[in-house]
């Protein structure tokens, strides 16, 4: 279907043929606006970025690219074309049409999923508003604000959903999503990491490879829903995603390039030599790893999780890529958990399968994150340097789950607490690291320059030079 680009909410979902629909998100949208002038970006809302809009879901030609300020972006409604023989792929619904509207029963249940998604969207704004003030280039700005105006329309996606299938209640959660903020102390956002500032550059790129990577795999469980108007809009939404994971391994690998650099030409792998220097050294890194994935690995929920089961049974979520396993009704089959044996050590708890989604998501999850690390450890390895990227246990760390608040290492094995106390301090970003980085936060404004500790991108942005100006103060 074509977009009327012009129309005040582009969309292919035919609002114009839903009046009621239309003016109540017509009603949302100055809120919406308040909030991005608010909460989003500082200083830079009169600059000219050269952003990427969805216009369309053609699988070619989905986005355009142009200079708009970002209070002018045209936000917009996009659901992935309708297969209208979907049938339901897993579960207890198995093989019956995909739902057009929201089952009665399931009503509540699927509300909450989609609130929770859509709380995490203006949560990240919130969390990077502050950053543009300190980006190491004019690239990297405009991939900031990329992904914050893209964050902005993923929260449309989730106020579609709730004006257009959950009346009135929908729309009172609707305005609840620019209500709560990231680290309110009265109102929080939901989630626990959508509550920790991000302030300097390499915790943002840190976010968008591991935060924005749980944002995947959630939007994959929900693009199998039942539900289709959400699998749809969650199919389109991972068009998206892939750039700001993109923005996220490029980011982290440019870091670790330009420090080995700096540890080649210096001959050494001392970390104070290293940041003397002005590059952030690989032991920093590997904490700040171990903050960002800990914190990431909650996002999955409860090893063992009832309200996962709930979701599988009934159609709700399903598994990232439901269509790659044998069998879609995973009953009668368990899976095997490691959990605290109550004195200490490890034991084994078998779960029944459909309860194990969750840890059976994070596992993926991870080894997709090891990937990356055993890249940039072949990175480390040709410089000639001894040192290796490593992911914390999925254990480590944990403030949800079958292991959280459990004192164990970074390999996962119990310790004492006061061992766990005294480790954390070497195994996490101290107050001196986060100075460190800190203190390398100096703006970068010039086209094509690059701040010291990050090696410059290796291409531009839709086949433009890498000193093109993509960002233009106002
Ligand atoms: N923090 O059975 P459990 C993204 C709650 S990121 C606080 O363990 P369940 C993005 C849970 O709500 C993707 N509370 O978990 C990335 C439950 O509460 P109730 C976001 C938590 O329900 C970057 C209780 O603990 N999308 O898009 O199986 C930038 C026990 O629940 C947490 C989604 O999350 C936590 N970490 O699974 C921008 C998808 N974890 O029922 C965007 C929608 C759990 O006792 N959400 N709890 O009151 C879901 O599918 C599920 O809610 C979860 C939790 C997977 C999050
Ligand atoms: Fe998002
Ligand atoms: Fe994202």
């Amino acid at each position: 279907m074509a977009i009327d680009y012009q129309e005040r909410i582009p969309n292919n979902v035919d609002l114009g043929s839903d009046r009621s629909l239309q003016r109540a998100l017509e009603h949302w949208q100055p809120r919406f606006l308040q909030w991005w002038r608010d909460l989003g970006p500082t200083d830079f809302q009169g600059a000219d970025v050269y952003l990427r809009t969805a216009v369309s879901v053609d699988r070619q030609g989905w986005a355009s690219f142009g200079t708009v300020k970002m209070p002018d972006y045209r936000w917009g409604i996009f659901l992935a074309e309708r297969d209208p023989d979907r049938v339901i792929g897993f579960g207890d619904e198995m093989g019956k049409p995909a739902w057009r509207q929201v089952p009665g029963d399931l009503r509540s249940t699927l509300r909450r999923l989609i609130v929770t998604q859509g709380d995490t969207e203006p949560a990240s704004v919130e969390q990077q508003r502050l950053l543009g003030r300190t980006a190491p280039s004019l690239y990297d700005l405009r991939g900031l604000f990329q992904v914050n105006v893209e964050e902005g329309r993923h929260l449309w996606a989730m106020v579609y959903l709730l004006h257009a299938y959950f009346g009135r209640d929908g729309r009172e959660e609707a305005e609840e999503l620019l209500h709560r903020h990231s680290g309110d102390e009265d109102k929080p956002r939901i989630l626990g990491t959508f509550n920790e500032p991000i302030s300097e550059w390499l915790s943002f790129f840190m976010f968008t490879f591991f935060t924005d990577r749980d944002g995947k795999y959630q939007l994959m469980s929900l693009a199998e829903s039942a539900f289709d108007p959400l699998a749809r809009t969650c199919q389109f939404m991972l068009t998206e995603e892939a750039h700001h994971m993109f923005i996220g391994h490029t980011g982290l690998a440019r870091v670790i390039k330009r420090t080995l650099e700096v540890m080649t030409e210096l001959r050494t792998d001392e970390p104070d030599a290293v940041r003397a220097a002005g590059a952030i050294d690989l032991p920093t890194i590997q904490r700040f790893i171990n903050y960002w994935f800990s914190s990431a690995l909650d996002l999955f929920g409860s090893e063992a999780s009832s309200n996962a089961a709930l979701y599988f049974a009934s159609g709700v979520k399903g598994r990232p890529d439901e269509a790659q396993f044998e069998d879609h009704l995973a009953l009668n089959k368990t899976y095997r958990l490691e959990v605290p044996d109550g004195r200490g050590g490890v034991g084994v708890q078998e779960i029944p399968l459909r309860n194990g989604m969750n840890e059976a998501t994070r596992s993926a999850y991870a080894a997709e994150c090891d990937m990356f690390l055993q890249r940039w450890n072949a990175m480390i390895e040709g410089a000639g340097f001894a040192f290796r990227l490593r992911l914390p246990s999925r254990r480590f760390r944990r403030a949800i789950g079958v292991w959280a608040g459990a004192t164990v290492d970074l390999a996962g094995a119990p310790i004492g607490p006061e061992a766990y106390h005294a480790g954390l301090a070497a195994w996490l970003p101290s107050d001196a690291d986060r100075a460190f980085v800190h203190s390398l936060m100096k703006p970068v404004t010039e086209p094509g320059q690059v701040a010291g500790w990050i090696a410059p991108p290796d291409r531009g942005i839709n086949g433009l030079p890498t000193d093109y100006e993509y960002v233009r103060m106002a």
